[in-house]
């Protein structure tokens, strides 16, 4: 088995500044200078990880490349990629959109190595280059609209690779599975009405962007019931996401049969994040891995793809990440979380009431699948 990794120094270079994220620092309104929540720590240390345990050697790496305004514009506007130019041609840089999402000057070449990064992932699986991929690329993308930037996010990587790889190397059916906490509201929109694109979002309820990922949002035309939302309760642990696993996403995978499944893998649903109320481990992560292979095994020789998106601890991400990527490479003899018994022993992990009443609304919605 052979798995792919993505990784390049340059990710680490994306400037996202000192306004602690959301707000401006200002000493007047007692807001202090902070780095940035989505700042280059996670990502350099699961790196690091990945080098210092040796994983690095079961691994076979991949270079990114810069995506070309054609590829950016399989899903963004004239517009949006305009103004990305534009900011990065500033002498200190500019924002994807929101306000929440700065980048440096010439942020717009990492932006481009990100979403670049992500082709080549999905195309190296594709190609059967490798079996499965892990692209630990940055900046994020799953919040990315067609025509803005938002949450972190400058372009939709994802959502960018696979119309690429469908255009290139003619894939037709791809399943994505968005389980990092937030709703993956980009990669939704740019699918909205294409029943050949499966999108599932586990994220936790009416977090970011604010009202957004309802059960309700299910596509339209010829996509409805293409896009499926799973908004859990916060507090969710490992019983709840792979009961949501077991009840929604093997069985839309099941029904749709896709020739590619690609994942947005935030880890911002530990146990431990700053930005959400979720309750996972590294254990979690490792078994949502080993289904989602089981699954690719079934439908599509084993193609998988995963772009990494949030997370924001930068000292038990590592793990989380480690975890997924051993699982992907088949490591038997997976290195020990030191925290796991810490955070995956609390009480409440188990599957919960509150819980399944959320599931038990989104089961008969995967009836629309075909
Ligand atoms: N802001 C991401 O992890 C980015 O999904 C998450 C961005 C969250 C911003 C924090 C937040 C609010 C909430 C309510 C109203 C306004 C702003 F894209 C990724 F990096 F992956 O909750
Ligand atoms: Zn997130």
């Amino acid at each position: 088995m052979a798995t792919g990794y993505l990784y390049h120094e340059l990710f680490g270079w994306h400037d996202t500044g000192t306004n602690a994220g959301l707000f401006p620092a200002d000493h007047r309104a007692g807001i202090q200078p902070f780095q940035h929540f989505e700042n280059a720590e996670t990502k350099r240390r699961i790196h690091e990880l990945v080098v210092v345990s040796g994983v690095i050697d079961r691994l076979t790496r991949l270079e990114p490349r810069k995506a070309t305004d054609e590829e950016i514009l399989l899903v963004h506007t004239e517009e949006h990629l305009a103004r990305i130019e534009a900011g990065s041609e500033q002498p200190k840089g500019g924002d994807s959109g929101d306000g929440l999402s700065p980048f440096g000057p010439g942020g717009i070449e990492i932006g481009r190595l990100a979403a670049g990064g992500m082709i080549e992932a999905t195309a190296a699986v594709v190609e059967g280059r490798v079996d499965n991929a892990y692209a630990l690329i940055r900046p994020p993308g799953h919040h990315a609209e067609p025509d803005t930037g938002m949450g972190f996010c400058m372009f939709g990587n994802l959502a960018i690779a696979a119309r690429a790889v469908r255009r290139t190397h003619g894939v037709e059916r791809i399943a994505v599975l968005d389980w990092d906490v937030h709703h993956g509201n980009g990669t939704q929109k740019t699918f909205w009405e294409d029943p050949d694109t499966l999108t599932i979002s586990l994220h936790q309820d009416r977090v970011f962007p604010p009202d957004s990922g309802h059960v309700t949002e299910r596509g339209a035309g010829a996509g409805l019931g293409y896009a499926v939302n799973v908004p859990l309760p916060p507090g969710t642990g490992t019983g709840g996401y792979l009961s949501a696993f077991d009840r929604v996403v093997a069985p839309a995978i099941d029904r749709f049969r896709p020739d590619l499944i690609l994942v947005a893998s935030g880890f911002d649903a530990n146990a431990t994040d700053p930005l959400s109320r979720q309750a996972l481990t590294s254990s979690s992560y490792r078994a949502m891995t080993e289904r989602l292979l089981d699954l690719a095994a079934t439908h599509c020789d084993g193609r998988l793809a995963m772009s990494h998106e949030g997370g924001y601890n930068p000292v038990y991400v590592p793990f989380c990440g480690l975890a997924v990527i051993e699982a992907l490479a088949g490591v038997t003899d997976p290195l020990s979380d030191p925290y796991e018994p810490i955070f995956g022993g609390m009480a409440g992990l188990d599957l919960q009431p509150h819980q399944t009443a959320v599931l038990d609304r989104v089961v008969p919605l995967l009836d629309d699948i075909h």
